[in-house]
């Protein structure tokens, strides 16, 4: 008798156990953005050498959709940045997954402009694209946040 009540409760904590860690997988994935983020489309670089603008070829940016994204590269003292070699990549960091799909660099508009294709989010939620520009006065880096 004893023994059965031993065999039916091993045989339930496994699907409580999962039940449980999904819950908390499900929590997080869940949860919301944090209050405070910095949700501008123009900034400084990480380093200060740069000041980088984007513009979303969509808006409200829908989730799922395909688009490009106008970046604008300016130096310290407003010089717009022509010829400079910019990597794109992001994700989610409350899910700990990157960005759907590989985000190019298409064309070099002048004026310091950069036409960007490729950008796609696939979920709602807090999304980060990260740039690194490297340009006449070095390599740097800038965040951007958006929220879907
Ligand atoms: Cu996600």
């Amino acid at each position: 008798m004893s023994n059965l009540i031993t065999r039916r409760r091993l045989f339930w904590s496994v699907p409580v156990a999962l039940l449980a860690v999904g819950g908390i997988a499900v929590a997080k994935m869940m949860q919301p953005p944090p209050a405070d983020l910095d949700l501008s489309l123009a900034k400084s670089t990480d380093q200060g050498l740069y000041t980088v603008s984007v513009e979303p070829g969509l808006s409200p940016i829908s989730v799922g959709t395909m688009h490009g994204w106008v970046v604008q590269i300016s130096t310290r003292d407003s010089k717009p940045v022509d010829h400079a070699r910019i990597a794109v990549d992001g994700g989610m960091p409350q899910h700990g997954h990157g960005l759907p799909t590989e985000p190019q660099v298409s064309a070099d508009l002048g004026e310091g402009r950069y036409q960007v294709e490729g950008m796609k989010f696939n979920m709602p939620g807090w999304w980060v694209v990260n740039l690194s520009v490297d340009g006449p006065d070095g390599p740097d880096t800038v965040t951007f946040n958006l929220v879907l």
